[in-house]
């Protein structure tokens, strides 16, 4: 659980998406993630575009669209400008190297090109987060320093195996590969676990948590919230929300609670509040 500032973190974090992300959240006064899993253009750019002002992240799942066009990622880039957010396709990769690293870097979907950060799973092992590292590092790689990668160590749908050693693994490889990896999608704080080279000096992994809702404690299919501040108590930097913000009445309203709680919260936690 960090106990520095944004700011801190900003000036002194080793990957320049991370510095960007933490200067982001400094100056916007928010750790708000939203989770847009809408399932039209339309929808998914009126969100970012009304929510831009007030998060840190747009989080997408770009294969829910039912009519992706390469067009809506280059228009949610403008947007990211426009609002000054940072772009994480959540897609969980999951899949041997030779072929993560295709889905990664070209494809249908160009996810490389539009996504400043995405997320790998650790089901593969250890081959799935050096692949993706390797791309990152590619000589010909276009968008050097401006990618990173975060590992899927823990999920809060209900019986969910990523547990125990998945996790550990998780940890191990943040460490060896932390050219391209940041952080963590996770419930917990994962620092404590040690591993054969960790921690490592100055370790400062950023910590995304999902499963954030203010008014709910669960859905029918195995999701399980928690709200904003217990999230952020708990160690959360950035806190995900999907249907807690784009599935209510009124989407900017929420966002702007889901931040406050979230930004006092993070305030308490570093000291000044
Ligand atoms: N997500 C989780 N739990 C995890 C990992 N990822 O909920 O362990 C993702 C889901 C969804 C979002 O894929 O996009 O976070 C949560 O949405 P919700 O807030 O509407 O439940």
């Amino acid at each position: 659980k960090s106990k520095l500032s944004y700011g801190e973190r900003a000036k002194h974090h080793t990957h320049p998406v991370a510095r960007r992300l933490f200067g982001i959240a400094e100056s916007k006064k928010t750790n708000v993630v939203v989770s847009a899993d809408l399932t039209t253009s339309k929808e998914l750019l009126d969100i970012a575009d009304k929510l831009g002002p007030y998060i840190a992240v747009l989080k997408t799942h770009i294969d829910i669209l039912d009519d992706y066009q390469y067009s809506v990622v280059e228009a949610l880039k403008d947007l990211a400008v426009k609002h000054n957010f940072l772009i994480f396709e959540d897609r969980k990769f999951v899949d041997i190297g030779n072929t993560v690293q295709k889905q990664y870097h070209g494809g249908a979907l160009q996810i490389s090109s539009w996504a400043h950060i995405v997320n790998c799973t650790m089901l593969p092992g250890e081959g799935i987060v050096q692949a993706l590292t390797q791309t990152a590092e590619r000589e010909d790689f276009p968008y050097k320093d401006e990618r990173a990668l975060l590992i899927l160590a823990t999920m809060t749908s209900k019986g969910s195996l990523a547990t125990g050693e998945y996790t550990r693994l998780s940890v191990e490889c943040a460490r060896k590969y932390s050219q391209f990896v940041i952080g963590f999608v996770a419930s917990r704080t994962l620092g404590e676990i040690e591993t054969e080279a960790g921690p490592l000096e100055n370790e400062d992994f950023v910590l995304f948590t999902t499963g954030v809702n203010m008014a709910s404690k669960g859905d029918k299919l195995g999701q399980q919230y928690q709200t904003p501040k217990s999230a952020v108590e708990t160690g959360a930097d950035f806190i995900i929300a999907g249907r807690g913000i784009y599935a209510v009445p009124d989407p900017v309203e929420t966002a702007k609670r889901y931040r406050e709680e979230g930004w006092n919260a993070y305030l308490s936690r570093i000291g000044e509040a």
